[in-house]
């Protein structure tokens, strides 16, 4: 293969680059290019690349539970891009996304209270997470808890408790978009998504593997009617043509 064009052989793909494997193959999880520990959040405007490097807390940030409120790693200005980074434990909150920030081939090898959290109030803002993989989380991966748009693809997760949550009772709820595409999903894990029927979210899938859950205990789309106080309750779960839009035929299982 030549230089030119799409750049040269050794750039791009492989653990230490951005994802290129096409959709229907699912990466391997990357080894750490050295690592840093995190005593205090790191800002990110613009784009941080970390090579592929582990981060992961210690001392104000060495929190590996699950109490609400704890700082996170990284906190991303709007328009902000964290990529080719990994996330070591303990990650107390993880990522922080202030607007419309993209994580790109970003690991988490122990999510620690969750692993990103989506804010900022404008219906128009789409942020992205592209590549990359979760294990571990005692409870959510993705905390969509802005308005919006959250589009998650060519990720993978495993052992998990939900990919995605909207909200369940954030003081001021919004309506919610989510967007799966190409995602790999080992069980254990409680939902694929969970939505607000009652706040309009939608949760739109497509190209979903799920691996090892032959009695089909995992549920792919979960509704709840959410609060703005108290905890949030399930009304129910499976396709429908307004909040869960996705067929069965979208998801793919791997026993
Ligand atoms: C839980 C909690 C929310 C919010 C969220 C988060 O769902 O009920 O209020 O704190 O976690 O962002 O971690
Ligand atoms: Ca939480
Ligand atoms: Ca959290």
């Amino acid at each position: 293969m030549s230089a030119g064009g799409a750049g040269p052989a050794s750039f791009g793909g492989g653990p230490r680059g951005p994802p290129t494997t096409p959709p229907g193959d699912r990466p391997a999880w990357p080894s750490a290019n050295g690592q840093q520990a995190v005593t205090a959040t790191i800002s990110v405007s613009g784009t941080l690349d970390g090579g592929m490097k582990r981060y992961y807390g210690s001392g104000a940030l060495g929190d590996d539970g699950q109490s609400e409120d704890l700082p996170a790693l990284f906190e991303l200005a709007d328009g902000a891009t964290l990529q080719n980074v990994i996330l070591g434990s303990p990650a107390a909150d993880g990522v922080h996304c202030k607007g419309a920030c993209t994580l790109k081939n970003v690991w988490w090898e122990d999510v620690g209270e969750d692993a990103a959290t989506f804010r900022g109030s404008s219906a128009s803002l789409v942020r992205t997470v592209d590549g990359g993989g979760a294990k571990l989380a005692s409870d959510k991966v993705f905390q969509h808890n802005g308005a919006g748009t959250l589009v998650v693809k060519n990720f993978q997760a495993d052992d998990i408790g939900k990919l995605v949550r909207s909200c369940g009772n954030c003081s001021t709820q919004y309506a919610r978009h989510i967007q799966v595409q190409n995602v790999w999903l080992t069980a254990p894990a409680d939902s694929l998504v969970g939505i607000n029927t009652n706040y309009g979210d939608t949760a739109r899938l497509s190209a979903v593997t799920v691996y090892d859950d032959p009695g089909r205990d995992i549920e792919i789309c979960t509704k709840y009617k959410g609060t703005t106080s108290g905890e949030p309750s399930k009304i129910g779960s499976g396709p429908d043509s307004t909040n869960c839009l996705y067929r069965e035929s979208d998801i793919t299982y791997v026993d």
